[in-house]
């Protein structure tokens, strides 16, 4: 690729200068992704706040020159830095900040995964989605107690069906344009779908934007219950399937962003009066590492002051700590609309 005109404030167009597009311009990992194909995301959306994706496990490294600065930029985790790993929900201690139920809704924490010996979502070829897609899904059907549920291919569900999951939050919305350009959504809806126990505490999506989405959520904001009962998710899954890892980066996913433990752990809080002020609730929110969302997840907008608010950062910060973490935050939101 020649070197592209670079428009927007974007990590990508922060990050690649002449010096590393000519460093990358001729590498080729072992799957075949080259540097056109990881900023492909970035160039086709002007307005991405990243704009790269990861098509293999070896982009990282091959990448470096490109990804390490984004890397740092994003979560503040230098070359030098090694991630760490604390699923033990025994050791989280997190306060449940909104005990009487008045301001959160619901809780949701997601882990990103991909299986390791596999390119990610942009490089797969359309038969390895499916043996993805299988070996996922025999590990799912074999998950024990409240774990266990059912899968839904997505070419088997209606529309209604599909509508009605996507609004109540459980199911993944289609045709992102980000996803889109990185190649993430090819032969769409083949090998997609989700998997979910009856009550949809505990669900999986598959073949999205990673491989896996392993989900634990409901309604309320009781932090710890719903990180116990993820953490008994992976531990099941550890012993069925493989994931791509990284000594260095911890779990390895399509977005630079979600490296490490790939953990989003959001709450659903109503904000009436700091809604008033968005730019101030977002700036608020940043002084305690959360990001805000809207109603809808990323790139939608917020419906009756109802706000998606998660860890930012995911990579060199454990587990525990980004949970901890956005307990305490959510706390000093909550004090702080009391205030307003
Ligand atoms: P991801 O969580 O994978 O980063 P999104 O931002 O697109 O991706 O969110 C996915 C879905 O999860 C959306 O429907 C969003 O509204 C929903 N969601 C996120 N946090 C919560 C929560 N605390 N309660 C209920 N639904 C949530
Ligand atoms: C973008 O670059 O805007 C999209 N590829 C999404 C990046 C992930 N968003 C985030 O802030 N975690």
């Amino acid at each position: 690729m020649v070197y592209p005109e670079l428009q927007g404030g974007s990590l990508l167009a922060r990050h690649l200068t002449p010096e590393v597009w000519r460093l990358l311009n001729d590498k080729e990992t072992r799957y075949g992704v080259r540097l056109a194909h990881v900023v492909a995301s970035g160039l086709a959306n002007p307005d991405s706040s990243v704009g790269v994706y990861a098509g293999d496990e070896e982009s990282y490294a091959l990448f470096a020159p490109l990804f390490d600065p984004i890397i740092a930029d994003y979560h503040g985790f230098g070359p030098e830095n090694r991630h760490q790993s604390d699923l033990d929900p025994a050791r989280l201690n997190a306060p449940n900040p909104d005990p009487e139920g008045r301001y959160v809704l619901s809780t949701r924490i997601r882990v990103a995964r991909n299986l390791c010996c596999f390119p990610f979502g942009s490089a797969l070829t359309r038969r390895e989605r499916r043996i993805v897609e299988s070996t996922v899904v025999r590990a799912l059907e074999d998950l024990p107690g409240e774990l266990a549920g059912s899968y839904h291919p997505l070419y088997e569900m209606d529309e209604t069906t599909k509508e009605r999951l996507i609004r109540d939050h459980f199911l993944f919305k289609e045709g992102d344009r980000f996803l889109e350009a990185a190649g993430l959504n090819r032969d769409w809806p083949d090998a997609r779908g989700i998997f979910h126990n009856p009550g949809k505490t505990f669900l999986v999506w598959v073949n999205e934007e990673d491989q896996l989405r392993i989900i634990s959520m409901e309604p309320g904001s009781d932090l710890q219950r719903v990180f116990a009962r993820l953490a008994r998710a992976l531990a099941a899954l550890e012993r069925r399937l493989a994931f791509a890892h990284s000594e260095r980066l911890g779990y390895l996913t399509s977005c630079p962003t979600n490296l490490g433990t790939a953990m989003r752990a959001s709450v659903h809080v109503r904000l009436p009066r700091l809604a008033a002020d968005g730019a101030r609730l977002t700036a608020l929110a940043a002084e305690y590492g959360l990001q805000v969302r809207g109603t809808h997840g990323e790139h939608s907008a917020s419906e009756g002051a109802v706000y998606d608010v998660s860890n930012k950062r995911r990579l060199g910060i454990t587990e525990v700590e980004a949970v901890r973490g956005v307990a305490n935050g959510v706390a000093a939101l909550i004090a702080a609309e009391e205030r307003a």
